[in-house]
């Protein structure tokens, strides 16, 4: 199911699956999600299904759109507040921790963080996960030459893997989950999956998310729709992917992205849209579609510093501190996993 590349082994890591039964077993769930999702009313399909090779490359091409700004900003974060968020995540204690990192994207962000703390000799294992293994080993390759990196690379789903990595070691841990990646949750499933991980961790370790904020909506609805047309590749892209693995029969022409977002709800959501009544072919199955019938693909959702609040301690967490860009649109809020007697009524 998974796979742990040790590169400098910090511990023996045992694993009993290998890469080949790995891919038959997500082609599985892969095509199950998809039939599934296809037949709810709307239909939808996940966004964490985007990131093959070809949806790897947009993405990275949509980060350099100029619309795109939540990288940008969390770059800045990164480089500029280096030394206080190094210091945040090192604490008081001189004890080895272990860093781990939720989705690791291409590890930018993250280098000027690894580099500060390898600088100041500090104790640390980083154990990046991802379910992209491409993604993994390009992170691999541009970590080399930090050679004194204890570093684990863990393929699989958050949660499976923040699992595997508890069971490797009692350290005191620090999550990241940077990116604005908790977006791609509704507030809802952000608070259930806060309180998973909140369940693998013991008090005083810490848990540091990025948060795309509330803010003009334009801005947020324009970085959802550049005018190149990525982010719209990006989406039918998924059809591609669905037409290449699954045996299916997408006319990716007949679909067009929609992208919204509601200032009310602070929800950003993307759909591609049937332009017209067609039947489907995946594997088998035929799925019918009306003309005006959409496919929901993604959410990404923003937040004001009172819904982050709430979402930490609803999920069991305080929050320590906030960084942000200087204009305010991007958050890495460093939240501290409170003792359980303290976890309060759930509100949200
Ligand atoms: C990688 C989840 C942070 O939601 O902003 C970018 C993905 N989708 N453009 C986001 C994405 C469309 C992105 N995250």
């Amino acid at each position: 199911m998974s796979y742990c590349k040790n590169k400098k082994a910090l511990k023996e890591v045992k694993y009993d699956s290998n890469v080949e039964a790995a891919s038959t077993y997500d082609l599985d769930k892969f095509r199950a999600d998809v039939l599934s999702g296809l037949s709810l009313t709307p239909k939808r399909l996940s966004s964490k299904y985007f990131y093959d090779k070809k949806g790897d490359e947009l993405f990275q091409r949509i980060m350099e759109c100029p619309e795109y700004y939540l990288t940008r900003c969390e770059l800045e974060i990164f480089q500029w507040q280096t030394n206080q968020l190094a210091t945040r995540i090192s604490g008081k204690s001189a004890e080895p921790f272990d860093l781990i990192e939720l989705g690791v994207g291409d590890g930018t962000k993250t280098r000027f963080l690894l580099n500060e703390l390898i600088e100041t000799k500090t104790k640390f294992n980083y154990l990046p996960i991802d379910i992209s293994g491409n993604i993994l080993s390009e992170l691999e390759h541009r970590l080399s030459h930090l050679d004194s990196l204890n570093i684990t690379l863990l393929q699989g789903e958050y949660l499976d893997m923040l699992k595997e990595a508890s069971r490797m070691s009692g350290n005191r841990k620090v999550i990241l989950f940077l990116g604005g990646n908790i977006g791609n949750m509704d507030i809802k499933e952000a608070k259930a999956f806060c309180q998973n991980v909140r369940s693998m961790l013991l008090p005083g370790d810490l848990f540091i998310i990025g948060f795309d904020l509330r803010k003009d909506p334009h801005r947020i609805l324009n970085a959802y729709n550049d005018k190149l047309g990525i982010t719209r590749e990006f989406n039918l892209n998924l059809l591609q992917r669905i037409n290449k693995e699954l045996d299916a029969n997408f006319e990716i022409d007949k679909f067009a992205h929609y992208p919204t977002y509601d200032p009310h709800t602070g929800a950003c959501k993307s759909y591609l849209v049937s332009s017209l009544k067609q039947d489907v072919r995946i594997g088998d199955t035929v799925v019918p579609f009306h003309e005006g019938e959409c496919v929901f693909m993604e959410i990404s959702q923003k937040y004001s510093f009172s819904e982050i609040k709430l979402l930490a301690a609803n999920s069991g967490f305080s929050v320590i501190e906030n960084f942000s860009d200087h204009k305010n649109w991007f958050v890495d809020s460093v939240w501290s996993a409170s003792s359980s007697q303290s976890q309060p009524l759930s509100i949200l």
